[in-house]
């Protein structure tokens, strides 16, 4: 068979740069979606609209210490149908509630949450279900204002606090778990009767319940474009309706090119008309607004108010569609429709958004540390063509004097699109290559895409056929064979667990009892893209949803999950290419609710249009709140070529992403930093520096939320719960704890805008000094914003370390000098926090880092500035249920930064200038400005003291004492 050449498909991708929607399924063209909405439509119609389902009280079961409960559960529509209930709070609080057809013709699938959960969670010792006459009920929490109850007729499970209601599943009687049947006793007829008005029906039509439809709708194969899906399970969809009646805000279940707090999907003046879709699609130039599905789907999603946060994990893996609306300003109705799986809804009690994070982060896992390097500057493009080309840019970014950390290789380094086989016309010495790339602590990252190429000359293919770990078709005899880049191929069926040894064992670098590739080096790393998984002649651009996985699941089962399988064994693969491991990175394009655990994920093909770029900043925001905080977009623009401006607020828009790669599609003309003219090129070098300068504070950020699961990027929502006016801001965010306030500038033209304060507190600009204040209920200031600045606010109260030496590489800077800059809040105080360790091994396990924190309080009427040791104050944190081992002060790291000097404190809004300025004793190098007192409320630029060369090391206690 011929094989495709990218530039052959080239030629046949369209020109025009919107959507192909034709491709991609709408609400009414999938059967299940449609079967929900009409449900709920009906549902509304009726006054008398009850749900069916209800529990059996005779069949109560509450476990031995009356921590949890199964019961029976039926429908009045389908009484010979069984259901069991499975209900039980977790120690932290979480509460899970499951429901799966007894004793049905088939099992469900039931693993999502195998895949997306660290560990099986314990189940609360202190949580005792009393069992009642209508319900079901267990008091907790600290306070004992937690309640869970389940209600029997109808079947309810409400989540108060307080005695306010928080979160209930089925208050609106949209619960319905398709059961299995047989497509013959579906189709029998039986009597018609119609629903008498205003009664409770239990009644029938052609042996489905009357809601279900007058007719079969897309039970047993439906049809979509040149594509019949076989469909030989039947129906088996579920629906379930998740009410937040005290929360008018709902936040997450990325991934949507939309605004962070979610536009709703029904009501008269709903934004979208289709509800938001979770199915892991390769959406080719997608709109900038849109419910569609994007490429990875994390069913997380947080409801918030002034009150509280609470949000719901939906554990399922296959095409999942949201309705959003609400009924009033201040409550939120969801609708969620699964195509197939089990009911598996974890409710997290919140009450804030810290703990909701935290809670989160314990069922699905705190995102991996990464290396250091993963957070400096990665230069990509589809493709650098050759080892002389990648050796050129190299030495460009070097004379240039522009800081860069990884190159990467898109799919044309690859002969005939055979991954991990170069193509030695282009690439002769790939090692070679990957060492000079190497030889100042820079990395590769070389693409990974899961389709196989059907050649028996291919090893790996030749491997996994021999092996028998590939994805079948339906009926599961045969191998799949579908078309990408590498013309036909085939699909490793990841769920196989056959296939996990054999995978690792390609990436080693030394010569195996199978093929490993040992033209390699263990710092080149990896890119898995095309893993929703993308196929050309598949349905949606995807896999056929019967085809047969492992276990006889069927593809429309685990589709959501099967990207994530990829990029676990990947990043498995890559940390077991040394001994001892390093942290792994690879970056996926699909994602499910646990990826954060397995390294970074960027947005797809984005556009170079100034829309895109806003939406990027949402999208990445989206995924932070959904506990996958390795995010970015592509920078520049995938396609299109921007012109410089446009260029030159991408950058501003990576510089603050948590990955931040430049990327761009084959047909682009060259765009790398070093090709603007000036004063274009002179930004972005400063831009890059920037990043670079701040890689203390985004890698203490990381620390944070590999040990919290707090997001990287906080939107305001997250840092300020109770102020309402943030709640639908996301243009701005804040990084980490840090203190730092971004509003990167998304538009042409700009050269001032507006930054919303939410608090009556400083803000300093970055770069000027200029000290804002904000107001107690929220106030905006406008802020300058020519080409050459990032809007970018200091938050009073911060202190805030950097490392401002130009270098060409992270790794480079390891032993280079700290600035802190403290920014004195309105009572003159301030702290922060720095976390270091040698950026690429786990020795932090071994307590092998230092933990700072810098503290400026009021001593007599001057100023005291410490450093103590955090991590000595903090002993016995945890990581995904892992204790850290003790911490010793004088590790091997820290002793490794005995030398590292602070070499400047700068700090704003000093109300006076010092009269001395001491350090260790003696009288310290210092130099004052006058200006804006951080305790006034004047506008203006803020005072500032620069302390030169302190004496002082980063990883020692020390005192600095300002007498004003
Ligand atoms: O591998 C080529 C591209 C890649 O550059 C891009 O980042 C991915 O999102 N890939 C998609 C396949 C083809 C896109 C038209």
């Amino acid at each position: 068979m011929r094989a495709f050449s990218s530039l052959l498909l080239l030629a046949i991708l369209p020109t025009s740069l919107a959507v192909k929607s034709q491709d991609f399924k709408t609400c009414s063209q999938a059967g299940f979606c449609r079967r929900g909405r009409a449900l709920s439509a009906r549902a509304q119609e009726s006054q008398s609209w009850r749900s069916p389902y209800s529990v059996d009280p005779s069949s109560i079961a509450v476990s031995p210490e009356q921590a949890s409960f199964v019961a029976a559960v039926k429908s009045s529509l389908y009484p010979d149908v069984k259901f069991s209930l499975d209900v039980r709070v977790h120690d932290d609080g979480v509460v899970r509630v499951r429901m799966d057809e007894v004793d049905g013709l088939r099992k469900r699938y039931d693993e999502a949450a195998s895949w997306a959960l660290i560990a099986e969670p314990t189940i609360s010792p202190d949580v005792k279900w009393a069992v009642g006459k209508k319900e079901l009920r267990a008091t907790y929490g600290p306070k004992k204002d937690i309640e869970v109850v389940v209600s029997y007729d109808p079947l309810t499970v409400t989540l108060y606090r307080g005695g306010k209601p928080q979160v209930v599943l089925n208050g609106r009687g949209l619960l319905h778990m398709e059961h299995f049947r047989t497509k013959a006793a579906s189709e029998e007829k039986a009597p018609v009767e119609a629903p008498a008005e205003d009664s409770q029906v239990v009644m029938q039509v052609n042996n489905r319940a009357w809601f279900e439809g007058e007719e079969e709708d897309g039970f047993w194969e439906e049809k979509f474009g040149s594509w019949t899906d076989s469909k030989p399970k039947g129906p088996e969809s579920l629906f379930i309706d998740i009410t937040f009646p005290k929360h008018g805000h709902v936040y997450g279940i990325p991934q949507h090119a939309t605004n962070l707090d979610l536009p709703t999907t029904t009501g008269d003046d709903a934004h979208f008309s289709d509800p938001y879709r979770l199915f892991n699609a390769d959406v080719f130039e997608y709109n900038a607004d849109s419910p569609m599905s994007l490429y990875g789907s994390i069913p997380f999603m947080h409801a918030h108010s002034t009150e509280s946060t609470v949000a719901i994990f939906n554990a399922v893996a296959s095409e999942s569609w949201i309705d959003i609306g609400h009924s009033s300003a201040t409550s939120t109705e969801t609708h969620w429709m699964s195509e197939s799986g089990i009911l598996d809804v974890f409710i997290m009690p919140g009450p804030t958004p810290t703990d909701v994070f935290a809670q989160y982060s314990r069922l699905t896992g705190a995102p991996a540390l990464p290396a250091h390097w993963a957070l400096a500057y990665h230069q990509c493009r589809w493709n650098y063509i050759s080892s002389d080309d990648v050796r050129e840019v190299q030495k460009r970014f070097d004379e240039e004097d522009m800081p860069v950390d990884v190159f990467w290789l898109d799919i044309e380094y690859a002969e005939e699109h055979k991954y991990f086989i170069w193509d030695k016309k282009t690439f002769p010495d790939p090692v070679d290559m990957s060492h000079d790339v190497e030889a100042i602590g820079r990395k590769m990252v070389v693409i990974i895409d899961p389709h196989l190429k059907r050649t028996e000359d291919y090893p790996v293919y030749k491997e996994a056929k021999d092996l028998d770990v590939l994805v079948k078709t339906p009926g599961g005899e045969n191998n799949y064979e579908g078309w990408c880049w590498s013309g036909s191929s085939a699909w490793i069926d990841f769920f196989n667990p056959g296939s996990w040894d054999w995978w690792t064992s390609l990436f080693k670098t030394e010569p195996g009892e199978t093929w490993s590739w040992t033209e390699s080096t263990v710092d080149t790393y990896i890119w898995n893209d095309m893993n929703e998984p993308s196929i050309f002649n598949g349905p949606e651009i995807s896999m056929p949803r019967d085809n047969i996985h492992h276990g006889g699941w069927e593809h429309r089962d685990v589709h959501n999950i099967n990207g994530m399988l990829l990029h676990n064994l990947t990043a498995q693969a890559v940390m077991m290419r040394t001994d001892p491991p390093r942290r792994p990175f690879v970056l996926t394009r699909s994602f499910y609710a646990g990826s954060q655990r397995f390294g970074a994920m960027w947005t797809g093909d984005n556009l170079g249009t100034w829309e895109h770029m806003t939406a990027g900043v949402k999208m990445v925001l989206a995924n932070n709140v959904g506990g996958f905080s390795f995010a970015g977009s592509d920078v520049g623009g995938f396609f299109g070529n921007p012109e410089p401006e446009m260029l030159v607020r991408w950058y501003g828009v990576g510089i603050f992403s948590p990955f931040f790669r430049a990327h761009a599609h084959i047909d682009t003309k060259r765009r790398e930093p070093y090709l603007l003219d000036e004063p274009y090129k002179s930004i972005l070098r400063s831009f890059l520096r920037l990043r670079y300068s701040l890689l203390p504070v985004w890698y203490t950020a990381f620390r944070e939320t590999s040990v919290t699961g707090l997001p990287v990027l906080r939107p305001h929502w997250v840092m300020f719960p109770k102020d309402e006016g943030g709640f639908s801001l996301d243009d701005q965010y804040f990084v980490g704890s840090s203190g730092l306030l971004v509003k990167p500038i998304t538009q042409k033209g700009v050269t001032e805008t507006s930054v919303y304060l939410p608090e009556d507190q400083v803000y300093y600009d970055y770069f000027t000094y200029e000290a804002y204040r904000g107001a107690p209920k929220g106030k905006s200031v406008t802020v300058p914003a020519a080409l050459d600045k990032v809007p970018f606010l200091i938050r009073g109260g911060s202190i805030v370390p950097t490392r401002e030496r130009p270098r060409r590489s992270s790794v480079l800077m390891k032993h280079d000098p700290f600035t802190l800059r403290v920014a004195l809040d309105t009572k003159g105080t301030a702290k922060g926090e720095l976390y270091l360790d040698d950026g690429e091994t786990f020795s932090h396990r071994d307590g092998k880092f230092i933990w700072r924190e810098f503290v400026a309080g009021k001593q007599n009427k001057g100023l005291l500035i410490r450093s103590t040791d955090l991590a000595a104050q903090k002993p016995g944190e945890a990581v995904n249920g892992v204790a850290l081992p003790t911490y010793n002060g004088a590790n091997e790291f820290a002793n490794d930064m005995a030398t590292v000097r602070v070499e400047r404190v700068v700090v704003f809004g000093l109300s006076a200038k010092p009269k001395s300025v001491q350090g260790g004793g003696k009288e310290l190098h210092w130099e004052y400005t006058p200006g804006v007192a951080s305790n006034t409320k004047k506008q203006g630029t803020a005072s500032v003291l620069v302390i030169k060369d302190p004496g002082v090391g980063v990883s020692s206690d020390w005192e600095i004492v300002v007498q004003v």
